[in-house]
C-alpha cells in the first residue's frame, strides 16, 4: 500500500522542489521543463508555489495571446459552466452556430470544422484535402500527395510525424503514413517541382515557429498561392501558432494579402482555458465532408464554443492585432540593440521573435534558466535560439523589462 496521496486541501502544501520530485516516478518523461512550478497567474504574470513572480514571455507557445485568465474569457467560461458543457454532436447545442458564424467571418472563410487540439486540426485538414482531391479534383483513389516544408512542426500524431524532418520526433514511431513530399521551406522552385496532378495540397506554416520563428522571403506566400491556384491544388496554412493576432494581423498570411483555401487554427482560439481548434475553409473544400465521415467527441462542444466566441469577439476589435504591431516594433528595436551584445541575430514579426544567442554564452536552455532566475519565463527552440512570444496584453514597460533582463543575462 503506497502512502496516501495528499488531496488538494491537505494541511501542508508541497513546495516546488517536492512537487518536481513527486512527478518523477509517475509522470512520463516526454518533457524537460524549466525547474519552475506555476501555481497561479493573471495577465502577463505567473506565480510559482513559493510566490515568486515571473513575466511569461512564452504564453503557452501562443495559446495565451490574451494573457492568463483574461476577464472576458473567464466570464464567458463561468457563464457556460453554469449552463451546459457537453452534448456531443449527436445533438445541436445553442452555442455552436454563433461560434462558427463569427469565426468564419473573422477569417474570411465559408465553413468551419470545430476540433480540439492543433494536431487534430492538422489531421482533419489532411483528411479533408485528400477527400477534396478524390471527390473534386479527380485524383485516383489513395494516390493523393500533400507537399510540406522541411523543418516543419505540425504536431505529434503518427501521421504528422510521418512528414516531420526532426529525427527526435520520428525515431521509434514508425511505420509512417505515406503520401507526403518534403521540400525546403521558402523555395518556390522546389515547390513547383514537387506539385503534380496527384497533389491535393501544399501544407505550410506562414512562419515556422518551432524551427525558430523562420520568416519566409516577401513574396513566398503569394508565390505559394499563385502556384497552388495554377496547379489546381489547395493552399493549407497552419496558423495554429502564427494566427489570432500574434504577428500583428488576425492571420499571418495577411502580411502578403494572401487568402489560403484552408486555414488551421488552435492554441489561442481556446483563450488559454480549454482546447479549441478548427479547420476553416472554402465551401468547395469543407463541403466534401458528409455525415459519419469525420467527427470528435468534444469538437464544437458548448463550453469550447462559448470561449471560442469570446476569443473571436476580442479579435473582432482589432485591438490585439494593433498591440502586436505597435509593441512588436518596440521588441524589434530592443533586439536590434542587443545584436553584437550576445545576440548574433533574430527574426521577428509582431510580438513573436526567434533570438539566436551567441553559443559561446550558453545554450538556449542555459539562457532560459538564467532568464528564469531574473523572473522571465522563455523557452529555447533549438541550439542557442530562444523564442519570445509574450501575451499580446503585455505593456510597454513589461516588454522593456524583459529586454533589460535579456541584456543582463547576456552580459
Ligand atoms: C508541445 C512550438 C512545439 C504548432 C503548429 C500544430 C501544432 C503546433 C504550427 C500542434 C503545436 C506546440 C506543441 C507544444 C509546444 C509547441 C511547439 F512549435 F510551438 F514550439 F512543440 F514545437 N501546428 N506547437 O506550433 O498543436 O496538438 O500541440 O495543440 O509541448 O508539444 P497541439
Amino acid at each position: 500500500m503506497t502512502a496516501p496521496v495528499r488531496t488538494q486541501d491537505s494541511q501542508e502544501t508541497r513546495g516546488s522542489e517536492e512537487l518536481i520530485r513527486a512527478e518523477e516516478p509517475v509522470l512520463a518523461h516526454n518533457y524537460h521543463p524549466l525547474p519552475v512550478v506555476v501555481a497561479r497567474a493573471e495577465g502577463t504574470w505567473v506565480e510559482d508555489v513559493e510566490g515568486r513572480r515571473y513575466l511569461d514571455m512564452l504564453a503557452g507557445y501562443s495559446a495565451l495571446n490574451f494573457g492568463h485568465r483574461h476577464p472576458a474569457l473567464i466570464e464567458a467560461a463561468h457563464r457556460q459552466l453554469d449552463r451546459l458543457t457537453l452534448t456531443s454532436r449527436a445533438f445541436h447545442n445553442d452555442r455552436l452556430a454563433e461560434f462558427a458564424e463569427r469565426l468564419a467571418a473573422l477569417t474570411g472563410m465559408d465553413m468551419v470544422l470545430p476540433m480540439n487540439t492543433g494536431a487534430e486540426a492538422v489531421e482533419s485538414g489532411v483528411k479533408v484535402a485528400r477527400k477534396w482531391a478524390y471527390d473534386v479534383k479527380g485524383v485516383p483513389a489513395d494516390r493523393a500527395t500533400i507537399v510540406v516544408a522541411a523543418d516543419n512542426f505540425h504536431g505529434r500524431t503518427t501521421t504528422i510525424v510521418s512528414f516531420s524532418t526532426d529525427e527526435t520526433a520520428r525515431r521509434g514511431f514508425g511505420p509512417f503514413t505515406p503520401g507526403f513530399r518534403i521540400v525546403p521551406y521558402n523555395d518556390l522552385a522546389a515547390l513547383e517541382a514537387a506539385v503534380d496532378e496527384t497533389t491535393a495540397a501544399v501544407l505550410i506554416e506562414p512562419i515556422q515557429g518551432e524551427a525558430g520563428v523562420i520568416i519566409p522571403d516577401d513574396g513566398y506566400l503569394a508565390g505559394v498561392r499563385e502556384l497552388t491556384r495554377r496547379k489546381g491544388c489547395l493552399f493549407v496554412a497552419d496558423e495554429i501558432q502564427s494566427g489570432l493576432g500574434r504577428t500583428g494581423s488576425t492571420l499571418a498570411v495577411e502580411y502578403e494579402s494572401v487568402v489560403p483555401d484552408v486555414v488551421l487554427l488552435g492554441k489561442a482560439l481556446g483563450g488559454g482555458i480549454v482546447p479549441v481548434s478548427a479547420v476553416v475553409g472554402r465551401r468547395e473544400v469543407l463541403g466534401v465532408l458528409h455525415p459519419g465521415e469525420h467527427g470528435s467527441t468534444f469538437g464544437g462542444n458548448p463550453l469550447a464554443s462559448a470561449v471560442g466566441t469570446a476569443v473571436v469577439e476580442l479579435l473582432e476589435t482589432g485591438e490585439f492585432q494593433r498591440r502586436a504591431t505597435e509593441l512588436g516594433a518596440a521588441l524589434r528595436d530592443g533586439l536590434t540593440g542587443l545584436v553584437g551584445k550576445g545576440v548574433v541575430g533574430f527574426r521577428s514579426r509582431g510580438l513573436w521573435a526567434g533570438v539566436d544567442i551567441d553559443p559561446a554564452l550558453g545554450t538556449g536552455r542555459e539562457i532560459s534558466e538564467r532568464l528564469m532566475r531574473e523572473g522571465i519565463l522563455a523557452k529555447d527552440t533549438h541550439g542557442s535560439t530562444i523564442r519570445l512570444a509574450p501575451p499580446l496584453t503585455i505593456t510597454h514597460e513589461e516588454l522593456e523589462g524583459a529586454l533589460g533582463s535579456l541584456e543582463k543575462v547576456l552580459r
